[in-house]
């Protein structure tokens, strides 16, 4: 005998006497009952997933963060701020460069290091609808922020024979179209067994008053919960596992929005090796003091960063003797983490990765179940940052690169730092790269694109031993200007 099929009447009926009731009241007893408040008008499917994605909150945080959101405590306001000493490239001679790249190259060869790339933001500050890995940037092509990034690799690979594995961060929003995206691509040319995606997790958002919100009636509003978030899902998604069964235990951490990353750069991995850093960071020197990176600095006598919104004005504007600004070391987020630093942080997250919150406009539904778009902010997301962890390393490893050759971050759709500026930049570079190898240069106004599996530095374009660029068509094109 055939046994009845199970309906979705039958099944939310059970949920809801033996679930939700219980669950609807512990939500009330914590003020934030209004969550099933259009439980009436949801249908069967709705009710059955608002009850999973409700019974899933960790209700202890919730509550902190409510409390932080109704009493929030000011920020730093009783820390000493104290610049961080930062190994500059003034100091860095060639000699001891030489002696690190050395040491890097060894630890890349040996296959300790994983690339790790954080690719869950949307680009929506550049009117891309996607993720933002999928931006097309090349200054000539339509290569886009993630091609770039795999030819470096593919480069790397070859150069040090060696698999060098790449993880992939995403978020429930660039999940799914990130996957698409590398397979409709064909991984780049990387071998898909060596690329690993995993995602971050996601985090109720709050209005002022510490309340939930709702998305749609039968979905409460959460947001992705910061890079920070990387290592706790590094531990959760079993990535951290994986990686040491591969012999990884030092990862090289950027992030996807920057096509000048000099990935796994030897010299770094190697000064972090012998500074015994479990983090390290690289730094660029600030421009100006509303420029908007955070400052690596000592706060209370430890290593850490102060966010661009989080320092005061008079460490902002503060000047040394010689007129430079006194916190100078902003970060771009390239960092080098070992796999036993992130397991210990990432098994304590509530000590070391902080939620901060922000002000932002949140489109939500009302208790009417009408949808409402504010024009002011009315709620708080709340974030992890990775930098956040850098306390709760023994020994911290600071390390300045050349703003123009290694930072050229797409943010922005116009102005500073956008695809425009980025563009130029990616240029100037391989133009510096192809002029140091003595290849006949174009206009000065001409774009230059290269392929970075073929190139990826001076030595391999001096390698190629060609006197013009039209002898290397295949690994480089040029445009009169601009990209319309
Ligand atoms: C970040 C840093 C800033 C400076 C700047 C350099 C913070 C808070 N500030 O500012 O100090 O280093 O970068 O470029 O980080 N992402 C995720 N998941 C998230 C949030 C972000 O994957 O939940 C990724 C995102 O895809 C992007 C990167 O992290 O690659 C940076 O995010 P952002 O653009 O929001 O950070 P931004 O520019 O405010």
């Amino acid at each position: 005998m055939t046994a009845p099929r199970a309906t979705g009447k039958t099944r939310i009926s059970e949920t809801e006497h033996s679930e939700i009731e219980p669950l609807r009241q512990r939500f009330g007893e914590i003020g934030q009952g209004h969550v099933f408040g259009l439980w009436n008008d949801l249908t069967n499917e709705e009710r059955v997933q608002l009850a999973a994605q409700a019974g899933q909150l960790d209700l202890d945080d919730l509550q902190r963060r409510r409390e932080s959101v109704i009493n929030p405590s000011p920020p730093g306001s009783d820390e000493t701020i104290e610049p961080a000493s930062a190994v500059t490239l003034e100091e860095l001679g060639d000699r001891e460069r030489k002696r690190l790249a050395n040491l890097g190259e060894e630890m890349l060869r040996a296959g300790r290091i994983g690339v790790m790339v954080v690719a869950g933001g949307q680009g929506t500050r550049l009117g891309w609808d996607g993720p933002k890995g999928g931006f097309p940037i090349g200054p000539v092509t339509d290569r886009c922020l993630f091609e770039i990034q795999a030819q470096r690799l593919l480069n790397l690979r070859k150069r040090y024979d060696v698999a060098l594995p790449w993880y992939v961060m995403t978020s429930a929003a660039t999940h799914t179209a990130t996957e698409a995206l590398f397979t409709d691509r064909e991984w780049f040319g990387i071998p898909p067994e060596d690329v690993r995606f995993f995602e971050q997790g996601s985090v109720p958002s709050l209005d002022l008053s510490g309340r939930l919100m709702l998305e749609r009636p039968g979905r409460i509003f959460v947001n992705p919960d910061g890079h920070g978030g990387t290592l706790t899902a590094l531990l959760r998604t079993g990535t951290l596992d994986a990686m040491e069964q591969r012999g990884i235990d030092r990862i090289f951490f950027y992030q996807v929005d920057n096509p000048l990353v000099n990935i796994a750069d030897p010299v770094f991995l190697g000064l972090h090796e012998t500074s015994e850093a479990e983090m390290s960071c690289k730094v660029i020197r600030k421009l100006e003091p509303m420029e908007k990176v955070g400052i690596v600095a000592r706060v209370d006598g430890r290593v850490g960063m102060v966010e661009y919104t989080e320092l005061g004005d008079e460490e902002r504007y503060a000047r040394d003797p010689n007129g430079d600004l006194r916190f100078w070391t902003g970060n771009v987020a390239i960092h080098i983490l070992n796999t036993d630093f992130v397991r210990r942080v990432a098994s304590d997250p509530e000590r070391w990765l902080p939620y901060h919150a922000s002000m932002k406009k949140i489109p939500y539904v009302d208790s009417d179940g009408k949808f409402q778009e504010p024009a002011e902010p009315n709620g708080h997301k709340f974030e992890r940052f990775v930098f956040d962890a850098l306390p709760a390393a023994h020994q911290v490893c600071i390390l300045e690169a050349d703003r123009t050759r290694e930072y050229a971050p797409v943010k922005n759709a116009s102005g500073g730092e956008s695809p425009e500026s980025a563009r130029n930049k990616l240029s100037q570079e391989y133009r510096r790269w192809l002029g140091e190898a003595g290849v006949a240069l174009p206009d000065t106004d001409a774009l230059i694109e290269i392929d970075h599996s073929r190139i990826n530095g001076a030595d391999d374009a001096a390698a190629l031993q060609i006197r013009s660029i039209e002898q290397a068509p295949d690994a480089i094109r040029t445009s009169p200007g601009a990209r319309s």
